[in-house]
């Protein structure tokens, strides 16, 4: 029997394998046994017939791909890179990566060919959260974990749908809400999320900072504020008051969607209950106010000091099962490493420690802004960017101006693999080992079950051959990922709040391990003055808007069995389909008014392209609304891109469209 994590979402489920089966481990504490669908499926993924298995190559995305060996796609890559200004090369990572991947990319990124152009598709996930973490509490921290839910007695989940996305934490929601957990539900869909809440707010797409300040503006004026807790550790309360005492409070309550009534039943819960954690994800992160809608919810914590205490505090649910790995590596373009910034003092003891110079001293390209950047090489891996990044038919012209797209991955059906020029065959989960962090800091460790396919190389060894290739033989040298585990280890020394360093691979073997506990016993803030900070933020309506011509609005989100665009999940095997890969939920009013019956087909047409789906009829979503799941692969040609302007995460959540009835094919 081997003891294993899942490679899925962010929840990071302990698994055993024996026998060529999978099941949940029931002394694992994240999940006590309990998996879901995808967790279960793991193995089914790892033998399909889509698997990438050889390298590939062509010189002209035109032409058909020739298989290649390893030696000569290195050789293609590393001359390229030689020849090209590093300004000029970027890559493109993912929050899928085990950290030893993450370290050895961000490596050779930063510290070797000097360009910081080394970023992850966690920008379009995670980042609004990451920004504001650290601009309210000085650091890029969750400081919440899930089974504080046991000890909190409210807890908000605001733009999150865990019953579908984080399945087996919504289970133990369940198991807390039988203890005595009360659950409020704000989102604009009644999502089987709100199923289980005593309160269900339906939320008007996009009014969640307004909805959140006019709470703040209650704690204020009804004197709820922590003063002891604010006046040791807050900045900015009196400038707060004093904004607060000026803004529309009728004007944002009716932006919000919801009924004074609603309000004040949402407040006496908030009034009454001591211990408070708020949860959120994609419903607050993808907005062109993002990193607001963030800070918005995180006052509410740090003006009653409902934080760093027992059951309390904000919880971002991370999405993507080492996105946190990944930023506690540093494989974010706006930082170095190791939670270093680009200051000259970071910068030195980075060079020292990987015995280099002349890392580059400021942000490297986001991944929203990569393809737009007039690249020369691009080096994709471990995600499918033309999938997601928001308005295709640009990202499309965009990606077939760059003379090298070098993709890796375990599977041949990506939508990136149609521009790429060579895809090199990464080895999928189950077939590697190393590390990776789940959403509350726990670090677990995934096995190798079966032998490795052939051709195929773990993701840090690949661009360990490109690094050898280049020339870099002493920093490049690791023989497996427990030597990278070890070195990045010993790195995180340099940043002692990071205390990796305090376990062992073979520890990780036997159990997780959390990191950063210290943080929240000793109630430490890491801004300049040592205090958090609040913020005072506005509902600035920067999103796209309807019109006559576009009347709805359109959000975009995940469904229970599918993982994002299915390379792994959309498999005949697969063991259940709870639902359909491609629908639109529309509301039974607009439906009517729209001549549209349930299964219809339909277009959905925004400014910058259309797609076509089928219509599911609901009334658990908001008039006007609607929502098409990100299994449907085509949703990007019609999302904006606009971004949030500190994270530069898109607004996946705010598009203009309209709707037209298709004929049935008969
Ligand atoms: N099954 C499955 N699970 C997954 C994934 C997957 O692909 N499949 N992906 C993982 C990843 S990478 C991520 S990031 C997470 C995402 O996890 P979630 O964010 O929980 O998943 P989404 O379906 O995107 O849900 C976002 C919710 O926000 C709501 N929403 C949209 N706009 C607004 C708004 O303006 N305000 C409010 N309050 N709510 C709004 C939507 O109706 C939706 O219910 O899931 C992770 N887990
Ligand atoms: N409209 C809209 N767009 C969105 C979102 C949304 O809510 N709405 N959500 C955004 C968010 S939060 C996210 S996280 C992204 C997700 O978007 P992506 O990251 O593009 O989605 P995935 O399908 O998970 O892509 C992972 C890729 O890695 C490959 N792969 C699997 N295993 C391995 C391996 O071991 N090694 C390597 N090298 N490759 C492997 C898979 O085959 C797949 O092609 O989408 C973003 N885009
Ligand atoms: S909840 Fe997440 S980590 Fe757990 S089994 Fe499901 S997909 Fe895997
Ligand atoms: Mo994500």
């Amino acid at each position: 029997m081997i003891k294993s994590v899942c490679g899925y979402c962010g929840v990071g489920c302990g698994l055993e394998f024996e026998e060529d089966k999978l099941i949940g481990d029931v002394a694992y504490p994240i999940n006590e046994g309990k998996l879901c669908s995808k967790g279960i499926s793991e193995l089914v993924s790892i033998q399909t017939p889509t698997r990438l298995l050889r390298p590939h190559i062509r010189d002209n995305i035109n032409n058909e791909y020739k298989v290649s060996n390893w030696e000569d796609s290195i050789k293609i890559i590393a001359d390229k890179i030689k020849n090209t200004d590093s300004s000029k090369i970027g890559f493109y990572l993912s929050g899928q990566l085990l950290t030893e991947d993450y370290y050895v990319a961000n490596k050779l990124g930063k510290g070797f060919l000097k360009t910081n152009n080394v970023d992850t598709n966690s920008r379009t996930c995670m980042s609004s959260a990451v920004v504001a973490y650290k601009k309210s509490l000085g650091i890029d921290f969750v400081p919440v974990k899930m089974d504080d839910i046991f000890d909190s007695n409210l807890l908000i989940i605001i733009g999150a749908n865990t019953a579908e996305a984080h399945v087996v934490f919504h289970n133990r929601i369940k198991k807390a809400k039988r203890k005595g957990l009360k659950v409020i539900v704000i989102d604009p869909r009644f999502t089987d999320t709100a199923k289980i809440a005593d309160l269900y707010l339906p939320i008007k797409v996009g009014a969640d900072i307004d909805f959140l300040n006019l709470v703040a503006k209650r704690i204020i004026d009804e004197d709820l504020v922590d003063y002891a807790f604010v006046e040791k550790y807050v900045n900015n309360f009196e400038l707060l008051k004093n904004k607060f005492k000026r803004i529309p409070v009728t004007k944002m309550l009716k932006r919000t969607g919801l009924s004074k009534e609603q309000f004040e039943e949402f407040w006496t819960m908030f009034k009454e209950n001591p211990n408070i954690i708020s949860a959120w994800t994609m419903g607050l992160n993808q907005s062109s106010q993002g990193v607001d809608k963030n800070l918005a919810l995180i006052n509410l914590h740090l003006l009653t000091g409902k934080i760093y205490k027992k059951g309390n505090g904000p919880l971002s649910l991370t999405g993507q099962p080492n996105a946190m790995g990944g930023r506690e590596v540093g494989g974010l373009s706006t930082m170095l490493a190791v939670h270093f910034g680009f200051e000259k003092e970071s910068i030195q003891k980075v060079e020292e420690f990987w015995n280099t110079k002349g890392i580059q001293n400021k942000a490297g390209l986001t991944a929203t802004q990569m393809l737009e950047a007039n690249l020369d090489v691009l080096i994709v891996c471990h995600t499918d960017p033309i999938y997601h990044l928001p308005n295709r038919n640009k990202t499309e012209e965009l990606i077939k101006k760059i003379p090298m797209v070098v993709e890796i991955n375990a599977y041949e059906n990506s939508e990136t693999s149609k521009y790429a020029h060579i895809k090199l065959p990464a080895t999928p989960w189950g077939e590697k080992e190393g590390t990776q962090t789940n959403l509350d800091r726990t670090i677990t460790k995934q096995e190798k079950l079966t032998r490795t396919s052939i051709d195929c190389k773990p993701d840090w060894e690949i661009f360990q051959l490109i690094a050898q290739e280049l020339g870099f033989y002493e920093a490049f040298s690791f023989k497996n990922p427990q030597e990278i585990f070890e070195e990045y280890q010993e790195m995180t020394k340099l940043n002692p709040h990071l205390n990796i360093y305090e376990t062992s691979y073979e520890q990780l073997r036997k159990e997780p391990f959390r990191w950063g506990d210290k943080i929240i016993e000793e109630k430490l803030f890491f801004t300049e003055n040592e205090k958090a900070n609040l913020h005072f933020v506005e509902n600035k309506l920067l999103s796209e808007r309807t019109s006559l011509e576009y009347p709805f609005l359109m959000i975009t989100g995940r469904t229970r069995d599918q993982w994002h665009s299915g390379t792994k999940t959309n498999l005949p095997r697969t063991l259940l389909k709870y639902k359909d890969l491609d629908f639109c939920e529309i509301h039974t009013k607009n439906a009517k008014d729209l001549g549209i019956e349930h299964n219809d087909p339909i277009r959905i047409i925004s400014k910058r392209g259309e797609i076509t789906s089928k219509a599911f009829i609901t009334d658990n979503i908001n008039m006007d609304t609607i929502f098409v799941p990100i299994s449907n692969r085509d949703v990007n040609y019609i999302t904006n891109d606009l971004l949030d302007k500190d994270s530069l995460e898109p607004d996946y959540n705010h598009n203009a469209v309209r709707i037209e009835k298709l004929k049935k094919t008969p």
